[in-house]
């Protein structure tokens, strides 16, 4: 990762699944360390944001690999709800979001993810269509956190906000925030998202 050496990275995440570690852990304490890493430097001034761009492409092509066999594992366990997830509109970080979407299936949820740069509208669509028991919203800029307030206001406008719950997430996002805005859920990180989607579910 520290390399940027996508083909590095594929070898390694490989060589982690025939040792028998558990991907959703290799995707945790290995391939994020190295994305954090450099996302630290680049916060001190020591990196450009192209080494932080291929950083991000070589996370990727790891995620490929493992994020499969997480999948695997949770498809065993029975369905615990399904989640609707995606990063808010204007904002195109992708990694956090498809950590906790990986993190989600593997302990059982069955997850619809939107992408990024999501705008409200296709949020309200897919609740209206897919009916899921969570709407997960993550947000990586201090400019697009607001967009996770318009959903929760729209899903309210649609009558639709009794119908599902709200989880919110992403660096610059807050518990005070989340209550702010009317969010049922703040997770931190990816386990503590799962564990906040299991008592949501729970509640309903
Ligand atoms: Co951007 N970026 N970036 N970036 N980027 C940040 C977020 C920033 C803090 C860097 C900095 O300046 N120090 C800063 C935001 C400042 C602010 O708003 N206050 C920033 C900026 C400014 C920008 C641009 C505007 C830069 C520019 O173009 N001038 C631009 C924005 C473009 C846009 O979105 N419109 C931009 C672009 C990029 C890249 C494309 C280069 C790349 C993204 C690549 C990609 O995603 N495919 C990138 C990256 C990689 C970062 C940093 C370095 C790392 C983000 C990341 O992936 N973290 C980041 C600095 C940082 O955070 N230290 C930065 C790893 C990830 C696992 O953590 O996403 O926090 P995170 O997810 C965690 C938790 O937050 C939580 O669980 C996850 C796993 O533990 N979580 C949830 C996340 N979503 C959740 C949802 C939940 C629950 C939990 O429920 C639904």
């Amino acid at each position: 990762m520290q390399n940027y050496d996508e083909d590095a990275v594929r070898i390694g995440a490989r060589e982690a699944l025939e040792k028998g570690l558990d991907p959703a852990e290799s995707i945790q304490s290995g391939l994020m360390r190295g994305l954090l890493d450099v996302g630290e430097r680049w916060n001190c001034g020591e990196a450009f944001i192209t080494e932080v761009m291929l950083a991000a492409s070589a996370f990727k092509a790891g995620l490929e690999i493992l994020e499969p066999k997480v999948t695997e594992k949770g498809r065993s366990l029975k369905t615990l709800g399904r989640v609707v997830i995606g990063t808010v509109q204007g904002d195109i970080h992708d990694i956090g979001k498809s950590i906790v979407a990986v993190m989600l299936k593997a302990f059982g949820f069955e997850v619809q993810d939107l992408g990024v740069d999501v705008p409200s509208d296709r949020f309200i669509e897919v609740v209206k269509k897919s009916n899921p028991d969570i709407v997960g919203m993550s947000a990586l800029l201090t400019t697009s956190m607001p967009e996770q307030k318009k959903v929760i206001e729209r899903l309210g406008q649609a009558g639709l906000r009794d119908n599902v719950k709200v989880m919110v997430g992403g660096a610059p996002v807050t518990k005070s925030w989340a209550s702010e805005i009317g969010a049922d859920a703040y997770g931190e990180d990816a386990f503590e998202a799962v564990n906040k989607a299991k008592t949501l579910i729970a509640k309903r």
